[in-house]
Formats: C-alpha cells, sequence, structure tokens
C-alpha cells in the first residue's frame, strides 16, 4: 500500500559551518549537551565522542540531500547484501571526505586535545573477516564517490572478530567489544523494524479471487531492527547508507514465566533471538555448516528484502519495474537465500504468478563468487532447510525442476550434466547448493579477477555456464584509493601532489604521471624519504608491541593476510629458515638486511594454521636471539592483524609476498595496497597478481612459481613431491630442522606432522615451488641492492596502480550489471 506522498521540499536547516572556531564550539557543545560531560572531566572517549558527533553532523546534510535527490529523481537503487562489512575506523575517513581534518585538528589543538590520539583510539569496526568484507565496505566508499544510490545491508554483530593475543607463541582469542563505548556513527531505526520468522508449516490458502497461493505460518519470530550509520564519498559526493540489522525479542520478557518463578526462563526467547546477531562466524574461506549461521543468513535476507520491496511500493506502487529500479549484488552465497524470500514476497504475499515473479526476481540479482575452493562453497542439508525453511525449500525444489527441465529439453544435457547444474547434492545425505542457487537465480554471476572468472568457467560452474553462456562475467576488485593511500599514506600523497600536482586525488589514473618521474634521482630520493619515515613508524610499533629492535635500514619484507595453507605462509617461513641457515654458513658474504613481518588471524578451528603461527613465533625467538645473524635477518609476527594495524604496516613495506599456490586465491586485495604505497610484489601467477603483472609490467615485480596448469597437472598425476625435496639440499635441511625441533626444543615433535604433509601429498606445492622462491628472492635482494633500480620500481608500482581503484570496479558494475548510469566523475 502506497504510504503518504513524499514531500521533496521540506525545509532544512543551513548546513553546519565548517570554520576552526564554528567547529570548536560544536565539539565543545556537543561534549556538554549530547555526552554529558564538563570539558574538566572529560576523558579521552568523551572528547572522540564529541568529535565524532561534531564531524557526523557535517554529513548529515549530505546524506538528507543524496537521499532526496535519489526519491525526486526515480534513480534505481543499488543493494550490496553481505554477511560481512569489514569497514575499520570510521572518523578518519569521514574527515578527510569533506575535508575537515585540518580545521578539526586546529580546533581540538585549541581544546588542548590531539587529533591523532583520538583517532587512534576509535575501536575498528570488525564485522568481517578479511578480502571479503574489506572489500564490501572499499564498495560502499566508492559508491558514494561515483554518486551511485547504494546500501550496504548486513548485520551489527555485537561482537565483531575475535581479538588475537599471543600466549607463548599460540593464539589466543578474546571476544571483542567495539560497541563498548557506544557507537557514535549510528541511527537507530525502530521504526524500520521488521518480523522475521523461521519454522512452522506452509498452508494452501484461497484468496479473495479464488486462486490458491502458499501461505508460510512460521512458529518462530524475531525482530529484525535497523541502524544505519551515513557512509561519505570522496569531497561528499553522496553519502549512502550502512544498514545493519540487530535481532530482538518479540516479547522480551516472558511475564507468566517469570510471575511463576521460572526467571531464566522468562528471558529465554530473549536470548535466543539476540544470539542471532552476537557473532561474526570467524570463518574465512570456509563454510560455517551450523544453524546459526543459516539463521543469521536468512535473518538479514529476510529484513532486507521486506525493505527493499516497502521502500519500491512506496515510490512507486507497482512490482513490474522491480528490476528497472532496484539491483541487489549478493556478497557471495551468504544472502542468496534472499532469492527466495523475494519469489516468497512476490508469489505469496503479493499473489504474483510464478513466471512473471521469477522474471522479475531474476532481473534484480547479480552473484558474485568470491572462492572454488571446495570446502568454502556453501550447501545446506535439505532436512535442515525444510525445518528452518520450509517454504523456501519448496521453492528451491520448483526452481530446480524449471532449471532441470530447461537443461535437459533445450540443451540436451547427459545425466551427470544434470547432477552438475543441479541445485540438490544427492552424493551421500541430499543438500542445497548455494552456489547453484545464486547462478540461476541471478542475471549475473561474475568473478573478482580475470584468472578465477576463467576457472569459474572451467570448474564449478562449468556446465552452467554451457547452459547460460552469457552469465559469467568478470569485475577484477579494487581497493578505495582514498583510505588505502591518501589517509594511511599522508606523507606520499603530499609528494605526489608536489610533483605532478592534485587532479590524481580526484582521477586516480593521473597516478601514470609518475613514470616520466621514475628515474629521476632527486624524485626517487625524495620517495624512499617517504618510505622510511613510514617504516621508523612502522618500527615503533613493532617496538612497543614486541620489544624488538628493529632497523628501517633493512628490507620490511611483509605477509599480511588470513594465515591459510593455501596463502603459504608456511613457504615464507621455511625459506626465512634457509637464509637463516644460509647466512650462519657464510658469514662473510654482502647479505640483505631483512626484516621478515607476518601479521594475520587463523580461524580458531583451523590446526594447521594455528600451528604455523606458532611456527613463525618460534623460528622468530631463536633467529632475533642469535647474535651470529648479526641482525642481517629479524623475524616479526605482529598480533592483532586488522584494518587499522594495515594502515600502518602497508606504508611501510618495501616488499608485498603475495605467493599462494597458483589458482587458489580469488583475487587477493592486499597486493593492491601494497602496489598503491610503492611496494614491490613478489609472488605467484595467482588471483589479481596475474593483472598487476600486466599493469606493472615483468621488470617491476618478482613472478615466481607452478602456473594453475602445472599445479593441477602435479595433483592428478599424483607426482609426489619427494623429488622435490631430494633435489634440494637447502629445503632438506631447513625441513629437517624445523621437524627435528631446533625451534620447539620444548617439543621436539611439534611441527612433524606439519613438515610431514610436505613429504606425503604437498597438495599448496610449498615443496614444489620452494626453490623457485628461493630464486625470486635472491632477485630480490639483486634489485635492492641498486637502490636506483628499487626506486624506480617502487615509484612504478604507485604510477600503474590506478586500474585498481575500487572506483573502476564499481563502475564496471554500475555498467555491465546494474544497469546504473555513473556520471563522469
Ligand atoms: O574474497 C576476496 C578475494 O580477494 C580473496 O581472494 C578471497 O579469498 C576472499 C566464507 C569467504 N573468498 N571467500 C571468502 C569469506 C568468509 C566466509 O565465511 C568465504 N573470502 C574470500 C574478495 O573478493
Amino acid at each position: 500500500m502506497p504510504q503518504k506522498p513524499i514531500v521533496y521540499d521540506a525545509p532544512t536547516p543551513e548546513p553546519r559551518a565548517t570554520t576552526v572556531e564554528a567547529i570548536q564550539a560544536e565539539i565543545l557543545e556537543r561534549l556538554i549537551y549530547s555526552i554529558g560531560k564538563d570539558p574538566i572531566v572529560a576523558r579521552p572517549h568523551d572528547w572522540l565522542a564529541a568529535t565524532i558527533l561534531t564531524v557526523r553532523d557535517r554529513v548529515m546534510d549530505r546524506w538528507m540531500e543524496s537521499s532526496r535527490e535519489t526519491w525526486r529523481s526515480s534513480q534505481k537503487r543499488v543493494y550490496y547484501l553481505s554477511l560481512e562489512f569489514l569497514i575499520g575506523r570510521l572518523m578518519r575517513d569521514a574527515m578527510s571526505n569533506v575535508g575537515l581534518i585540518e580545521p578539526v585538528r586546529d580546533a581540538l589543538k585549541n581544546l588542548n586535545v590531539d587529533l591523532g590520539d583520538l583517532v587512534n583510539l576509535e575501536p575498528d569496526a570488525a564485522l568481517g573477516n578479511g578480502g571479503l568484507g574489506r572489500l564490501a565496505a572499499c564498495f560502499l566508499e566508492s559508491m558514494s564517490s561515483v554518486k551511485i544510490p547504494a546500501y550496504g545491508y548486513g548485520i551489527r554483530y555485537v561482537h565483531g572478530l575475535f581479538r588475537q593475543e599471543m600466549s607463548e607463541g599460540w593464539q589466543v582469542e578474546l571476544p571483542e567489544e567495539w560497541l563498548a563505548h557506544g557507537n557514535p556513527w549510528e541511527f537507530e531505526r525502530r521504526e524500520s523494524a521488521y518480523e522475521i520468522g523461521f519454522g512452522g508449516s506452509v498452508e494452501p490458502v484461497i484468496d479473495p479471487d479464488g486462486i490458491e497461493r502458499q501461505e508460510w505460518r512460521p512458529n518462530d519470530h524475531v525482530m529484525a531492527v535497523a541502524f544505519d550509520t551515513p557512509i561519505v564519498g570522496w569531497r561528499g559526493a553522496r553519502v549512502n547508507t550502512l544498514r545493519l540489522w540487530s535481532a530482538q525479542p518479540i516479547d522480551p520478557i516472558l511475564l507468566d514465566k517469570f510471575n511463576s518463578g521460572d526467571h531464566i526462563g522468562a528471558l529465554e526467547e530473549s536470548s535466543r533471538a539476540e544470539a542471532i546477531t552476537r557473532v561474526l562466524y570467524p570463518a574465512d574461506s570456509t563454510a560455517a555448516g551450523q544453524e546459526l549461521r543459516l539463521r543469521q543468513e536468512f535473518f538479514f535476507s529476510s529484513a532486507s528484502l521486506q525493505d527493499i520491496v516497502r521502500r519500491h511500493l512506496q515510490q512507486y506502487d507497482e512490482l513490474d519495474s522491480l528490476p528497472d529500479k532496484v539491483a541487489i549484488q549478493l556478497n557471495d552465497t551468504h544472502p542468496a537465500i534472499s532469492i527466495c524470500e523475494m519469489m516468497r514476497i512476490l508469489l505469496d504475499v503479493h499473489g504474483l504468478e510464478w513466471a512473471h515473479a521469477w522474471k522479475l526476481s531474476r532481473g534484480v540479482f547479480g552473484y558474485t563468487n568470491h572462492t572454488l575452493l571446495p570446502e568454502a562453497l556453501e550447501s545446506w542439508p535439505v532436512a535442515l532447510l525444510e525445518r528452518l525453511l520450509p517454504r523456501h525449500m519448496q521453492i528451491i525444489y520448483a526452481i530446480n525442476a524449471e532449471v532441470l527441465t530447461e537443461a535437459r529439453q533445450r540443451a540436451q544435457f547427459t545425466d551427470g550434466q544434470i547432477a552438475n547444474v543441479s541445485l540438490i547434492d544427492e552424493n551421500g545425505g541430499r543438500r542445497v547448493r548455494m552456489g547453484q542457487l545464486a547462478f540461476v537465480g541471478s542475471h549475473s554471476t561474475n568473478g573478482v579477477s580475470a584468472l578465477h572468472t576463467e576457472l569459474m568457467k572451467k570448474t564449478v560452474f562449468s556446465d552452467l555456464h554451457r547452459l547460460y553462456p552469457e552469465r559469467i562475467n568478470n569485475k577484477t576488485n579494487g581497493i578505495t584509493p582514498r583510505r588505502w593511500l591518501m589517509q594511511c599514506n599522508p606523507g606520499l600523497t603530499k609528494l605526489i601532489t608536489d610533483r605532478i600536482g592534485p587532479e590524481f586525488l580526484d582521477n586516480i589514473d593521473l597516478l601514470q604521471g609518475l613514470n616520466a618521474h621514475a628515474d629521476d634521482q632527486n624524485f626517487q630520493k625524495q620517495f624512499a624519504a617517504v618510505k622510511r619515515d613510514n617504516k621508523v613508524r612502522l618500527a615503533k610499533v613493532i617496538k612497543d608491541r614486541l620489544g624488538i629492535n628493529v632497523s628501517p635500514d633493512a628490507m620490511f619484507d611483509v605477509q599480511i593476510k588470513r594465515i591459510h595453507e593455501y596463502k603459504r605462509q608456511l613457504l615464507n617461513i621455511i625459506q626465512t629458515v634457509a637464509a637463516y641457515d644460509e647466512i650462519r654458513a657464510h658469514p662473510e658474504r654482502d647479505w640483505v638486511p631483512r626484516v621478515k613481518i607476518f601479521a594475520g588471524k587463523a580461524a580458531p578451528g583451523y590446526w594447521n594454521a594455528k600451528l604455523t603461527i606458532k611456527l613463525i613465533n618460534d623460528v622468530a625467538k631463536t633467529i632475533n636471539n642469535d647474535p651470529s645473524v648479526r641482525g642481517l635477518l629479524k623475524v616479526v609476527f605482529l598480533p592483532n592483524y586488522n584494518v587499522s594495524l594495515a594502515e600502518v604496516i602497508v606504508p611501510a613495506a618495501d616488499l608485498s609476498e603475495q605467493i599462494s599456490t597458483a589458482g587458489m586465491e580469488a583475487s587477493g586485495t592486499g597486493n593492491m595496497k601494497f602496489m598503491a604505497n610503492g611496494a614491490v610484489t613478489i609472488g605467484t601467477m595467482d588471483g589479481a597478481n596475474v593483472e598487476m603483472h600486466k599493469e606493472v609490467g615483468d621488470d617491476n615485480i618478482v613472478i615466481f612459481g607452478l602456473r594453475t596448469e602445472e599445479v593441477n597437472e602435479k595433483r592428478s598425476t599424483s607426482e609426489v613431491p619427494r623429488s622435490s625435496i631430494d633435489a634440494s639440499p637447502r629445503l632438506m635441511e631447513a625441513l629437517e630442522s624445523i621437524s627435528s625441533g631446533v625451534f620447539s626444543p620444548d617439543d621436539p615433535n611439534r611441527y612433524r606432522d606439519l613438515i610431514g604433509g610436505l613429504y606425503d601429498h604437498d597438495w599448496f606445492m610449498v615443496a614444489r615451488d620452494f626453490d623457485a622462491y628461493v630464486a625470486a628472492q635472491s632477485k630480490v635482494d639483486k634489485l635492492w641492492s641498486d637502490p636506483r633500480r628499487w626506486s624506480s620500481m617502487a615509484i612504478k608500482n604507485t604510477a600503474r596502480v590506478g586500474y585498481f581503484s575500487s572506483d573502476r570496479t564499481i563502475r564496471q558494475y554500475a555498467e555491465d550489471i546494474w544497469g546504473v548510469s555513473v556520471p563522469e566523475t
């Protein structure tokens, strides 16, 4: 039903002033009137909250204007559905994008408060695990920057990704409390609340026109309440909304239970409901198979879909225009159940015919695949879906019937191919494959790098690709240059501005102008000096957190990302051990001093990943305390890797380690952040490294290792890794020292099985790629020894990073998938 007509020209207050005086006065006002603190007793967190509220006000004006504009001009809206948004801190991002850093800094200084201190006090919103969640955050910022009317939809987890601490070199997980001091960025919208059902039964009903419909009667309900955060684009281009759902009970307290003395039971419904949005699953590139996870997925999908359809009807009062006015992008299969929820709403609530509903729905959805790892491809037991979402399971069967009929009749598929495209996996306990559902329920399925997209066509979706050859497309990932260059590296930003002018801030492709200066000795010196300042800053963090002294004149060799076997931190640390052996065997040689820097979290149940962290720490202890190394090699594991720590490490890196087994990293986005900040990459032909290699040229990146086809060949012929170990004395020595306990005298067998796996099967090609990696590292040493050559490479990396801006990625999504026109800058 249409609600009351929308008035587009209601009065608004004057936009807030941005002078130092006005900001200073307002921070004080906020402190007193909103936070309720006398400046005399205010603590740093109070100042932070008052400052955020002051900055937020300057975003609000544009927020209102942005959404009015969308209503007024009937523009298509883009909805990005993601179970993860790895935002990090927001204050500096917002200040920088609306040009407030200097006035706020000065205003605070007049109040005797240091802006830098406040910035570092803001907790990270860590509502994501890694690349997938961070991509969603970069996309939100880019959608605002390129002026696309967009909403991010996700979950307001009370606890984001766990905090990682080290206990004797082992990872320990502690709960993360980002909301402990409240969250001044968010607006709770109690009026935007929806009922979300689970369980129950499906009943046929006859509607007033005499037509039979299905009606879902859930027996379990929770409320989804919206919390909105404004996301402002570069130069305030536009402000979009990140809408996160929080689960709340329908009846906060069961009074009859309470009155009969069952005080705990009275709160049961409340805790059951709130459990849904209490914690983020710490699974990266693996499927978290528990029922609670499916509840999370349906909870946020249903709330988002109800909200989207409500907004559409409010404005257009009909449903036929859905595909013209709404684009919904599914960030992996986690929100894929949205497709069934859309169909349920169209069929059961609005009484559309199946074919009509299916056409509208497919016109709306796009699906992004982020991984080909079998353990990460989601599937749910049919029995679980039937119990939790009986109507959605019926819809899945109906979709499947349609697809299979088409496959047999139009494409004459064989039984094997039918089994392949079916939404139901019949092997060992029937399960619903969410990837197949997302594929057939969308008009677009995209991969996240050129290589990954080609592999999608050849592997998981080969038969679906044959059936729908137009559907798969590539959208290579990107990163926002605002956060990952301008904000995290102000020194480099200033240097570039001084050299080629400020225009690149608005058009990142203009960084190409640096190519002409890459061999200018004076510029090289300045570039190296900025890098050195950033290294000094990181060295201080290392000293403060770990008590380890590292020299900013050594090469900073960095691998920071989730700990995963396919990402091969193990290859890196074994090479470190080999280098350690070499340095001791040949102390007279001219060694390049290196600091090996690692950071990353391991999934709590992933034993080999946790053991790898322990190994890095064991190796670090031995090497860092061995005087015979004379400081030529240091190993550092920085705990609790998160967005904010990345913002300090990335600008200080000389060498970026992107060494996954070829064919396994869908894209990688850390690789792009390092590139922007003038680090040289050592990497395999995997994910977006392939495109980086193309952009930067063979001379400005160090590529090594087996290619995807070679990896597949080794795997399929079950060729044993033994021969590559026997052929490499360096590798053999390193492996033997690790597995015999040289680095773990307190438990000599600690790494026996981990290393044993390399002899056995070596699924990730650590042994097979080892010699090539060592050779690549020697090449890196050689390049480093010629500082002019190195600087030239580093500068060219920054110069050529433009393609990896998420603005480019978003423009491609807009044009090819969403059908949204993007204004030229
Ligand atoms: O998505 C990133 C890519 O750059 C990375 O290469 C890719 O590994 C990452 C289940 C995932 N793929 N799959 C996940 C995350 C959480 C989860 O519960 C899977 N993450 C990726 C962005 O495209």
